[in-house]
């Protein structure tokens, strides 16, 4: 047997197995190459040095080797590879019937800002995880998202996540986040905020907690005291950048100093915990920082607010989120602007995105010091907690590609906490429809490679 044909026959029984110690001229490469695009007709990667399909990393094509797709063209591929990384990527087009060879670099898991950075710079519409097989978009818009989130720290840990994915796409250039509004009553879940914002490299974020919201709200899992954690050795495990002897603005105010330095409709809010803050923020007065009321200053400045909460389709029941502080949550509903787009995050979208607490220790081994791994550690957080709050921050930041919303309506609340749709054309209310199997499970994958990166 020609040693190309034992090669290929090694690869398709073991796609893994390397023969690194096999040298193999260009001519030979060739061959190889050529059979593994009729091997693997979903693509591959091969690393040209170990002659093993890499299983780990983020890998990217270079712009010089596009639309190599016959065997003339592979020369070049392969001399570019050695030239570069040494490394070849193969992949199908199903449009053109094509299958493309690309030389490819390959990042570090956690290298994802780099990794989409070059994809860029080399005109690639995508990254591809090796390890978890989902293909991350790199040709987005670079848009001016202004984000403020409105969570319910302290008590269901998707908070924390929805917190970490906005920090992430500060990294990336893809939002600002202008704000954090906790809506859950108690300095120690504004603080949780202050320990997160420190932690991932934006430190100046204000916070804004509101103090005249709905009290006694029920906790599921009490990470209150994070930002106390400390070390064996007694030290305080986080740092702070409030710290205790900073102190918070009121919410309702924070949003009335944001919205009054925007620009009109520039605004979009992620709504993940309760709406007091926003109730109080629609009734507020005039004030220091704006001579509008709450109702024309939300019309004036805000584009749109992504919401986690609602119940839509045939069930008829009480939304969790809205039903808690529901005569907060009633003047939201009726003094919202019309004119103000709404998107909501039915819980039934996030339900199948199950981050199981000992992966979220594993994707957080790198260090023994993270606010959300000592949340996992320390507390029992295997009690049903599902990915339902990124939803509403990943549809915010990256519109509505990846999600399938409904058609437009007007959503009214009842006094039970239902939320009842109504279709128009010209309504300002659409909201996500649950995904298949296999985008729950790539979305999932995408939070948990924003979990990894540092
Ligand atoms: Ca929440």
């Amino acid at each position: 047997m020609k040693k190309t044909a034992l090669l290929l026959v090694l690869l398709m029984m073991f796609p893994f197995a390397g023969m690194a110690q096999q040298k193999f001229s260009d001519k030979e490469l060739e061959t190889i190459i050529w059979a593994l695009g009729q091997i693997y007709p979903d693509g591959f990667t091969l690393s040209l040095d170990s002659l093993r399909q890499p299983s780990k990393g983020l890998a990217v094509s270079y712009a010089a080797t596009q639309n190599s797709f016959d065997k003339k063209s592979l020369k070049a591929v392969i001399k570019h590879a050695h030239e570069h990384d040494n490394v070849i990527g193969g992949w199908y087009n199903p449009e053109n019937g094509h299958y493309y060879f690309d030389s490819s670099r390959i990042f570090p898991e956690d290298s994802l800002g780099a990794a989409l950075a070059f994809a860029r710079e080399n005109g690639q519409n995508a990254v591809y995880d090796l390890d978890k097989l989902i293909a991350i978009r790199s040709n987005y818009e670079q848009q001016d998202v202004r984000i403020i989130l409105d969570c319910d720290m302290g008590s269901s840990t998707d908070d924390l996540f929805a917190l970490m994915m906005l920090h992430r796409y500060m990294d990336m250039q893809r939002c600002k986040l202008l704000g954090v509004i906790v809506d859950r009553m108690g300095r120690a879940h504004a603080d949780i905020v202050d320990v997160l914002n420190t932690y991932y490299g934006h430190p100046d974020i204000p916070i804004g907690l509101e103090t005249e919201g709905q009290k006694e709200t029920h906790v599921w899992i009490p990470y209150h005291n994070l930002a106390y954690a400390r070390t064996m050795e007694g030290e305080q495990m986080f740092k702070r950048t409030v710290g205790d002897e900073g102190s918070y603005m009121e919410g309702y105010k924070l949003y009335r100093k944001l919205l009054s330095e925007q620009p009109d409709h520039s605004v979009t809010i992620a709504s993940i915990g309760l709406v007091t803050t926003l109730a109080r923020l629609l009734e507020s007065g005039p004030d220091e920082y704006s001579p509008l009321n709450g109702v024309d200053l939300v019309r004036n400045k805000v584009k749109s607010i992504y919401a986690m909460g609602g119940v839509f389709g045939d069930a008829v029941e009480p939304d969790y989120n809205f039903l808690q502080a529901i005569d907060f949550s009633m003047k939201f509903f009726a003094l919202l602007p019309k004119e103000v787009d709404i998107v909501f995050s039915p819980g039934e979208v996030g339900d199948p995105l199950d981050y199981r607490p000992e992966q979220v220790i594993e994707d957080l081994y790198w260090t023994d010091f993270h606010p959300i791994k000592w949340t996992y550690q320390y507390l029992n957080c295997n009690t049903g907690q599902k990915m339902w709050d990124p939803q509403a921050v990943i549809n915010a930041v990256e519109g509505d590609v990846l999600y399938n919303l409904s058609p437009r309506g007007w959503v009214t609340l009842t006094p039970r906490g239902e939320t009842i749709f109504t279709p128009d054309p010209n309504g300002n209310a659409r909201y996500q429809y649950p995904g298949d199997p296999y985008w729950c499970e790539s979305v999932l994958k995408y939070i948990r490679l924003m979990a990894i990166q540092h």
